[in-house]
């Protein structure tokens, strides 16, 4: 029986993957045996650490930087990339920003920066790495949605206006695609301990005791626990599978939660 999750020798464009939940999917799809592109846009030096990082593991690693929200700059490295690396065969569009802050105190200008790292580059990345997929007819695009594509929370509108967003831009991906052999899906992480949750994580802060308790696993997730579904979604074992949000969330969406009195 050959191996429906066998990602053996793809070429992986995981975006904003220098650290986080993007180096945690690199880790996992390049232990499979994919070849990881690694995307940043703050520094070489991050860029080059990663790769280093990934390679140290004995992961085909190579990076790029470019900024996802700049067409023109997406546009030229898709092209470096398919003309030095090969044929992209997976992209996970992960690069993403967060600001906590009352909507009513939210400039527009933050709300705007959201909007544009957390939904247009998904977007602008996705239309220029579809177009050759199309064309090879296979293809397999990953979004990285959110809870906050599913729920509101307090003092992150314009994340939740994005990734709420990105739900859409995923069928509607499935929509126009699919028929190319594409299959465009999205993956929704729970609450994960990540540098993006440090803030709201630290013991005695009400929001960790909150998480700990409305999330049946009484944890925050580690980022390997998401290299499952990344390979999953990567690999033929999807290939029926498009439109779908795959949510690794610890049953947090599955419950409104207990009383602090039940076990
Ligand atoms: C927050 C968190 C969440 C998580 C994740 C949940 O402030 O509520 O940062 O947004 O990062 O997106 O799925």
């Amino acid at each position: 029986m050959t191996n429906l999750f066998d990602i053996n020798g793809k070429v992986a464009l995981i975006t904003g993957s220098t650290h986080g939940l993007g180096m945690a999917m690199a880790k996992g799809l390049g232990q499979a045996g994919a070849t990881i592109v690694v995307n940043g846009n703050s520094s070489q030096e991050k860029i080059d650490a990663a790769v280093k990082e990934l390679q140290d593991q004995g992961i085909k690693a190579v990076g790029y930087k470019f900024n996802v929200t700049v067409e023109e700059e997406v546009k030229s490295a898709v092209q470096k990339i398919e003309g030095e690396v090969g044929a992209i065969d997976i992209l996970i569009n992960n690069a993403g920003i967060i600001k906590r802050i009352p909507l009513i105190d939210m400039e527009v200008a933050d709300f705007r920066e959201v909007i544009d790292i957390d939904l247009v580059s998904p977007f602008i990345v996705s239309k220029h790495v579809a177009k050759g997929m199309i064309e090879r007819r296979q293809g397999k695009i990953i979004n990285i949605c959110s809870m906050m594509s599913e729920l509101g929370r307090n003092t992150v509108s314009a994340y939740a206006a994005a990734k709420g967003g990105l739900k859409m831009l995923t069928k509607n991906m499935a929509t126009e695609w699919a028929k190319y052999n594409v299959q465009i899906n999205g993956i929704g992480p729970g609450y994960f301990a990540t540098e993006q949750t440090k803030p709201i994580r630290v013991n005695g802060h009400p929001f960790n005791d909150f998480i700990i308790s409305r999330t049946p696993a009484a944890k925050w997730g580690d980022p390997s626990d998401l290299a499952g579904a990344a390979i999953f979604l990567s690999s033929k074992a999807s290939d029926f599978v498009n439109g779908h949000i795959l949510y690794v969330d610890g049953g947090i969406l599955a419950t409104i939660g207990k009383p602090s009195n039940e076990e």
